[in-house]
């Protein structure tokens, strides 16, 4: 009779060959996690060590970014990320000198050459739209990307993320009734992580689920675990599937963890229970894939010393790079925000 592991073994296995998803395809998704969290937790160090102003993190989302990211064509399709979307800029092209590049501000950013604040990542060689500060304007941003993609008939899609707070803003319902209407080919995403800084859902709106309003919409909603890649990877794909068929647009809400606070500049102690700060460490995406490559055979401790060697060396290069990359001339300081004569 077959052991209890190894029918556990087989339902694991079958669980991702049944989204078509080989050994291979699920290391890439775990490598650009765990060099999403090498990254993000480098970056804090850098700020408490002085060296650079400002973090705002992804540690807990990088999951719901894997599996949505997975689900679109890479290299066609476009991306309009916000502020936590650390893994998924990285799944789009962007390195980690150049994360490291625009955390230090520095002239080599690809995101603004050094004129944006932390976090905000844009890169026109990936088609990554650079990243607004007011929480909401990305998606009417990535709705008009996805109208004239349909209007030119080129084939992409766009891909658009936000946090649960960013959802009382006007911007995002406009965004999600126009596409609908003119059924843009659109995947609307949702990192839903309980709070907008201090604030917890409750107080932000009367819904458990945001995926419900996709109803007023007259478009598909679903929500679904943020910690489990593969979850979300089989939603997002059915989403881009009904985009790429011109059906128009649906919305993915994932539930993630925020494992740090808002940002530097705010202790989530203050206002998060600790129980709910050590509950939440047990959904940590990475690990629970971890845990998960690791009973289908797929990752062992060789494999994981080898991955997470290499992410060191890249995080160690990345941060060497960036420190000593000269700063923009601040001569410079208002280009791009008033016209010049000759300007670039
Ligand atoms: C229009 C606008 N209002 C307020 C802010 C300040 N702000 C920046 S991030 C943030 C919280 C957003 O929370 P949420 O959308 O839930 O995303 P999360 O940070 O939790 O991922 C706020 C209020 C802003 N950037 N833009």
């Amino acid at each position: 009779m077959e052991s209890k592991e190894a029918r556990g073994v087989r339902e694991i296995e079958s669980r991702h060959q049944a989204l078509g998803l080989a050994g291979e395809h699920l290391l890439e998704m775990y490598y650009y996690m765990a060099l999403a969290r090498a990254l993000d937790e480098r970056m804090w160090v850098l700020q408490r060590a002085g060296k650079v102003p400002f973090v705002i993190s992804g540690q807990g989302h990088e999951g719901a970014q894997a599996g949505v990211m997975y689900a679109i064509d890479r290299d066609l399709d476009w991306f309009v990320p916000y502020y936590r979307s650390v893994c998924a800029v990285l799944m789009k092209g962007m390195t980690p000198r150049e994360l490291m590049l625009s955390l230090f501000a520095k002239a080599e950013d690809p995101s603004s050459g050094g004129r944006q604040m932390p976090g905000h990542y844009g890169h026109p060689r990936y088609k990554i739209l650079s990243t607004s500060s007011p929480v909401g304007t990305q998606y009417p941003h990535a709705v008009g990307i996805a109208y004239a993609a349909k209007v030119r008939k080129t084939g992409e899609i766009c891909v658009v993320s936000i946090g649960d707070g960013g959802t009382s803003q006007g911007d995002w319902h406009e965004a999600l009734n126009f596409a609908s209407i003119h059924r843009c080919p659109v995947v609307f995403v949702v990192e839903n992580n309980g709070y907008a800084i201090s604030v917890p859902q409750e107080l932000q709106m009367a819904v458990r689920d945001i995926a419900v309003r996709a109803q007023g919409y007259g478009i598909p909603g679903y929500t679904v675990d943020g910690s489990d890649v593969l979850a979300v990877y089989a939603v997002a794909k059915e989403a881009v599937e009904r985009a790429r068929r011109g059906e128009g647009p649906s919305l993915v809400e994932c539930k993630v963890v925020r494992l740090t606070a808002h940002s530097s500049d705010d202790r989530q102690e203050k206002y998060r229970p600790v129980e709910e700060l050590e509950a939440i460490r047990s959904v940590d995406p990475l690990v629970v894939f971890r845990h998960y490559l690791e009973r289908a055979g797929i990752m062992d401790e060789a494999k994981y010393t080898e991955i997470h060697t290499r992410i060191r060396e890249e995080v160690d290069d990345a941060t060497t790079y960036a420190e000593l990359a000269p700063y923009p001339d601040p001569l410079t300081a208002t280009r791009h925000v008033y016209f010049e004569e000759n300007g670039e």
